[in-house]
């Protein structure tokens, strides 16, 4: 059986920094995000005789899958009648954005490869079953599990769907990738660092809930300026954690903030526009459809790859199943 799913990634309005001790990857901050559209993963499963993780044509070291396929093994035998051996996975994945440079990668891949291999082994694959064993391997795609707007409350196994993908029609998101290159710190050591390092991540932890609150008032109204404003204050005072680490984190690059202060130029001048950033220095623009391109177009000079409008996409989907 081989099963063919996409998703996309998630993108925090108010964002995920930080994990409770004890290694089952739970957060300390409760995030609020939404599906982007535009980007999107997509990831073939094969039942095989071993494990194997291809993505866009490298191999890749097991070591960060296996938790995931184990729990996925583990899933399918509580859910088959039959005694059957435990299946082996054989994982084809590409992107249609650059992997690992702070795109949420990770969220749309995890995401993608347990609905796929829970379908590929006859289990059920049910949104919040994908989100809880997404989450192992990437705390951001238990969030990418859904579409439209979601939630993951602070220490919980699983993510929750705030509003589907139709709730918002207007709402975009322009990304701007600044640089398509891999990022020289992963997301895990940054956000761990920044908990055992930086004398400000107290106080992250104790502002976070009320940003969360806010963004998704933000989403619940429809009210873009609500939501830029809390999505801005909330990945700002995230990098203040990460510049006060030791070593600092320092993701941004010039073109980065060159396109922040432009934005506060834009703003000010009456554009809906505001950015929110992730663990690397792309920068992504919440807007609406009648400023979108207009923005894209402006920020392209400053971009190492075109930009791209997206809209608010749905969950992981089945787009192919084929008994091999
Ligand atoms: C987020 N990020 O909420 C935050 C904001 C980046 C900045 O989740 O360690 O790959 O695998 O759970 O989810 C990126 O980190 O981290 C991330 P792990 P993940 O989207």
């Amino acid at each position: 059986m081989a099963v063919t799913v996409t998703a996309h990634p998630s993108l925090a309005l108010a964002k995920y920094w930080g994990k409770v001790a004890g290694g089952a990857n739970l957060p300390a901050t409760t995030s609020v995000a939404l599906t982007l559209q535009a980007l999107t993963t997509c990831t073939t499963v094969t039942l095989d005789t071993t494990d194997r993780v291809v993505i866009d044509g490298a191999e890749q070291p097991l070591e960060r899958f296996l938790p995931v396929l184990d729990r996925i093994r583990e899933a399918l035998a509580a859910s088959l009648t039959t005694e059957k051996s435990a299946p082996r996975f054989s994982v084809t994945s590409s992107n249609n954005f650059p992997t690992a440079a702070g795109l949420a990668s990770s969220a749309s891949g995890f995401a993608a490869l347990v609905a796929a291999a829970l379908h590929a082994g006859g289990g059920q694959a049910s949104a919040p079953a994908v989100s809880r064993i997404a989450r192992v391997g990437s705390g951001s795609a238990c969030r990418s599990a859904f579409g439209g707007f979601t939630r993951w409350e602070a220490t919980a196994r699983e993510a929750v769907q705030i509003a589907d993908e139709t709730w918002w029609p207007d709402l975009r998101v322009v990304v701007l990738p600044v640089s398509a290159g891999p990022k020289e710190v992963s997301s895990r050591d940054a956000m761990n660092r920044t908990r055992d390092t930086s004398p400000y991540y107290p106080a992250w932890i104790t502002d976070a809930p009320g940003i969360a609150r806010e963004v998704e008032e933000g989403i619940r109204n429809r009210d873009i300026q609500r939501l830029g404003d809390a999505s801005r204050l909330s990945y700002l005072r995230m990098f203040a954690t990460m510049l006060s680490a030791a070593p600092p984190v320092v993701y941004w690059l010039s073109g980065s903030v060159q396109i922040i202060h432009e934005l506060e130029g834009l703003r000010r001048q009456g554009v809906p526009a505001w950015e929110t950033m992730d663990a690397g220095p792309q920068v992504k623009v919440l807007t609406d459809a009648a400023h979108a391109d207009d923005i894209a177009r402006r920020f392209a000079p400053l971009t190492s790859l075109p930009p791209v409008v997206s809209g608010i996409g749905p969950g992981p989907a089945v787009v192919d199943q084929t008994n091999g």
